[in-house]
């Protein structure tokens, strides 16, 4: 078994920042490609190498690299049925409100602590609260300002898409090269359904021909971004009943107009939020009626299924969130960056994943070699980074989601959780809480799980185990696919 070594902050601890440091220094390659490449056979080397540490463009960067965003855009031009603007930007977050907003130059001596604490950085996001290129100012100051700071720090913005034609050029000049537009529909009928009003030329616009106009404006912004190679990713809500078969459509035209990326996410709809959906009782899709919808999309413009729809002002790396450690009231009036330790991971990065991407290729090759029948399996797995089954059961938040099957290993989703345990005591009401959110999942994997909740798991159809514990997720899982291959085989001898 692999030594017991995972990709995360706090595994960082123990490998020392000096040694990190003599890493940085060491001479060895620099950069996070180095040994095998994680590199998709379809994409040319250009295009990886832009999105090689972007945890959201590259599910492989995800388990390595994390994104900070900077809450410096309240104001919005749109209503959508899924957002009260007492919470955050349901493009890219989920319901809860923004903890502070920021001051471009708070943002920045926020940044610069983030970068001095945590090595995985890679990404500087700006997603709301309300919308980027509407509350340009601010997002241009504070991209300006942070660059100059911070180089080699990647630049992201998440937009409604209403005011970005107007702002394409300037994004190009300053280098974002990652840019989310949320598009919900190319019909405006449904639009209609989704946005009651939008402000566009100092007019409020409503209905069919308030959403005529975004829709106009968001086909616009991306083919806009496609003619300067700007790399964009379309994000849609997927809301059941009103757009979710029309998302089929909206898929193919992006892809047409040259999106890099789709992720459809489910919406988050509860009374609690305050939001039109919330309160008239729309609901959003279950996990297997999204994925349903997902595979539906296969074969048209690339999914992204890794999206753990942050917060405006979440840090980190995805799926966890460390913005309460770096609140205004805990940082210094004024920082200067250190870049040792993110140059230090890097190097250490460079390692772990190339040898990653080994253990993946012999593991997917085993599971192709061993599939029979259309047979699949659903593993959920506990991590704290690095690709690795690294993480309690009774501790973990989420469980990322692959499928084995004839094309091999693939992540397919993460499924949210409250943790099991808490305070060393186990809640049984969470663990049923749980195991309805592992619905169609076979197997968990973790690093440690108790007798009682591996039991009741049991009891459920779902196999709980940590004998891969460290293990890459692939290589366990392949070795689960091989058993349940096997056991199938046997079965079917006897009957
Ligand atoms: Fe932020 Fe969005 Fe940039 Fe990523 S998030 S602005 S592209 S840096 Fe990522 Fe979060 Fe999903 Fe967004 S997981 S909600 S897709
Ligand atoms: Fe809310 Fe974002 Fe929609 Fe504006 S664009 S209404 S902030 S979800």
């Amino acid at each position: 078994m692999s030594q017991p070594f995972t990709i995360s902050l706090d595994s960082l601890q123990p490998v020392g920042f000096d040694a990190m440091k003599q890493a940085a220094t060491s001479g060895g390659c620099s950069s996070s490609s180095c040994g095998s490449s994680a590199k998709p056979e379809d994409m040319d080397e250009s295009t990886w190498e832009r999105i090689k540490d972007h945890p959201c463009y590259s599910e492989e960067a995800h388990h390595y690299f994390a994104r900070m965003h900077v809450a410096v855009a309240p104001a919005c031009n749109i209503q959508c049925n899924y957002c009260n603007r007492k919470y955050d930007c349901a493009n890219e977050s989920r319901p809860g409100v923004v903890s502070e907003k920021l001051t471009p130059d708070e943002a920045k001596r926020k940044v610069i602590a983030v970068a001095n604490e945590v090595p995985q950085l890679s990404v500087l996001g700006i997603a709301g609260p309300g919308d980027a290129c509407y509350d340009w100012k601010k997002t241009q100051t504070t991209f300006s300002e942070i660059s100059r700071e911070i180089p080699d720090i990647n630049l992201c913005i998440s937009t409604n898409g209403l005011a970005l034609p107007d702002h394409v050029d300037e994004l190009a000049e300053m280098n974002v090269d990652h840019v989310t537009i949320t598009i919900n529909m190319v019909d405006p009928e449904i639009g209609a359904k989704i946005y009651p009003w939008i402000f566009f030329r100092h007019k409020r616009w409503t209905g069919v021909e308030a959403a005529k106009i975004l829709h106009e404006r968001q086909m616009l912004g991306l083919e806009m971004l496609t003619a300067r190679g700007i790399l964009t990713k379309i994000n849609s809500v997927m809301i059941p009943g009103v757009n979710d078969e029309h998302l089929i459509e909206v898929n193919r035209w992006v892809k047409e107009r040259g999106a890099f990326l789709h992720n459809v996410m489910p919406l988050i709809s509860d009374p609690a939020h305050g939001t039109h959906y919330g309160l008239t009782g729309q609901r959003g899709p279950t996990a297997m009626e999204l994925k349903a919808l997902q595979d539906k999309l296969e074969g048209g413009a690339k999914l992204m299924r890794h999206c753990r729809q942050c917060r405006a002002d979440a840090v980190g790396l995805l799926g966890e969130d460390r913005g309460q450690e770096f609140t205004l009231d805990q940082l210094p009036e004024s920082m200067v960056y250190d870049p040792s330790k993110r140059e230090a991971y890097r190097e250490i990065v460079a390692e772990e994943r190339g040898d990653h991407v080994r253990a993946k290729e012999k593991a997917i090759a085993a599971v192709k070699e061993n599939s029979a029948d259309g047979h699949s399996i659903l593993v959920a797995v506990a991590t704290k980074g690095g690709g690795r089954i690294n993480g309690h059961f009774g501790h973990a938040s989420e469980f990322q989601v692959y499928e084995a099957s004839a094309k091999g290993v693939e992540f397919v989703g993460h499924r949210k959780i409250d943790a099991y345990c808490m305070g060393g005591f186990g809640e049984d009401a969470t663990l049923d809480a749980t195991i309805a959110a592992l619905e169609g999942v076979t197997h968990v994997l973790c690093s440690k799980v108790g007798d009682c909740p591996r039991d009741m798991l049991m009891a459920a159809g779902i196999e709980a185990t940590d004998a891969y514990a460290y293990e890459y997720a692939e290589t366990a899982i392949s070795a689960l696919y091989a058993e349940a291959t096997a056991d199938k085989d046997e079965a079917k001898a006897a009957a």
